[in-house]
């Protein structure tokens, strides 16, 4: 019975959109032991998080008691980057004002549980996108679904890199390692090392936070320092260069106006943000972030 499962798991998550879709078990945890020596290099800057939820990381079942397989299912954004009237950007993953996409591809999801659900009467699924402490790209690459490249993201061949990445833990005993592992890899090309603003990608799969526009303009709770405005590119929430640079992603030069203008935002009490925003990306980090980041990227502070 169980192999008819994992099939009509897959011809779901096609038929939901997902680009990609692999099965794999949960131990051991792959790259574990990089992920600890980034932590002890404080690669991760001020992000406590990562640092708390370090043994969740060695074993998934933590997040899931009796956890056996794990999908891992790639969802594609849109290329065209999110801008405003006077031609600012934000990285694409925002898709602009659209609703934040860990709510949407959890509910997405959710028809993946009620197959594994009814398979499997006893079983306990879990839907975890970005904020649970699981190394979501490892395991990726585990599942097959794609290869690492040398700017750390996740590429699903044929797709590229622009892809959220989402996983259904379970304790129900799916076939594992049906997938073709991905051979592929990144060769001797180094663009996206070169292409990066602020030297953050100092070694191929090596990436510091304390130098990342990303890290900079959406987690850290500092200012931005002096220099970083100039990098920015007008881009003023995340950043998208080491991905523009990959020859793995295809049609990376169209923008889509979908944002307020800066002046708006500039000018936006917390009263107008919340209606405005309150579904987004965006409203996490919040107005006054926004606001700095903005004054930042139009070389302002
Ligand atoms: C913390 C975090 C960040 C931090 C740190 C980024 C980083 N590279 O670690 C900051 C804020 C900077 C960030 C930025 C971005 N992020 Co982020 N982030 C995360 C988060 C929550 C944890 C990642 C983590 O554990 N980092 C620690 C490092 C050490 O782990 P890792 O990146 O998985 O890297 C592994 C491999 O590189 C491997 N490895 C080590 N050496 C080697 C050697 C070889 C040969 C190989 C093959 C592998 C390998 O080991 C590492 C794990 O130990 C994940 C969600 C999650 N729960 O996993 C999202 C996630 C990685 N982010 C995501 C996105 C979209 C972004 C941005 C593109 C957003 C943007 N446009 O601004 C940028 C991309 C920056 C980049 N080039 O990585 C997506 C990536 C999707 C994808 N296709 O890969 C994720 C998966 C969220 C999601 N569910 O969709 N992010
Ligand atoms: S997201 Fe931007 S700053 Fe961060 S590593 Fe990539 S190119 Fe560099
Ligand atoms: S730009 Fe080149 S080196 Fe960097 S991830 Fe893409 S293929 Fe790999």
């Amino acid at each position: 019975m169980s192999s008819s499962v994992e099939k009509r798991i897959k011809e779901e998550a096609q038929r939901l959109g997902f680009s990609a879709c692999g099965i794999t078990t949960p131990d051991p945890a792959p790259f574990f032991d990089e992920f600890l020596s980034w932590i002890k290099d404080g690669r991760h800057a001020d992000m406590d998080w990562l640092e708390r939820g370090v043994t969740a990381r060695a074993d998934p079942s933590r997040l899931l008691k009796g956890c056996k397989s794990i999908i891992c299912l790639a969802y594609p954004y849109s290329t065209q980057k999110p801008a405003t009237p006077d031609g600012f950007t934000t990285a694409r993953f925002t898709e602009g004002l659209t609703e934040d996409y860990h709510s949407r591809l959890k509910r997405l999801a959710s028809p993946i549980v009620n197959i594994i659900q009814k398979a499997f009467p006893e079983s306990k699924s879990r839907v975890c996108v970005d904020s649970a402490p699981l190394l979501e790209r490892p395991y990726a690459l585990k599942a097959g679904i794609g290869f690492i490249g040398k700017n750390n993201m996740l590429i699903v061949p044929g797709h590229g890199s622009f892809c959220y990445l989402v996983e259904v833990l379970t304790t129900a005993p799916l076939e594992a390692g049906t997938e073709k592992a991905v051979h592929e890899g990144c060769g001797d090309c180094d663009q996206c090392l070169k292409a990066c603003p602020t030297g953050a990608l100092s070694a191929p799969f090596l990436l510091d936070s304390r130098h990342c526009l990303s890290y900079l303009t959406i987690e850290s709770r500092n200012p931005l320092p002096p220099s970083a405005g100039q990098k920015m590119n007008r881009c003023f929430f995340g950043c998208d260069a080491c991905q523009e640079a990959c020859p793995r992603n295809r049609d990376i030069t169209q923008t889509r106006v979908c944002l307020p203008s800066i002046q708006e935002i500039l000018k936006m009490e917390e009263q107008e943000f919340r209606s405005r925003f309150q579904k987004t990306v965006f409203w996490r980090t919040g107005v006054e972030k926004l606001k700095s980041n903005i004054l930042a990227a139009m070389g302002m502070e």
